[in-house]
């Protein structure tokens, strides 16, 4: 995770190729499902996610920590 946005919703991830949205490997912009998500995460930290298209935006819609 390389960036919490907490004013704007958003973080900014370091990504592996995801399948479902048909994308290699980047570093990218994800809008986040719940908003107080981002007390939970800060930069630096791993995690697993699932993202998908909500309205429109690609938005992180489940993620758990990883140690
Ligand atoms: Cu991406």
């Amino acid at each position: 995770m390389k960036k919490v946005d907490k004013s704007a919703g958003k973080v900014t991830l370091a990504h592996g190729p995801l399948a479902n949205l048909g994308m290699p490997a980047m570093t990218m912009v994800f809008r986040v499902k719940d908003a107080a998500w981002l007390d939970q995460m800060q930069a630096g930290d791993r995690i697993r996610f699932i993202a998908e298209q909500v309205g429109g935006a690609l938005t992180v819609v489940h993620f758990e920590l990883v140690q």
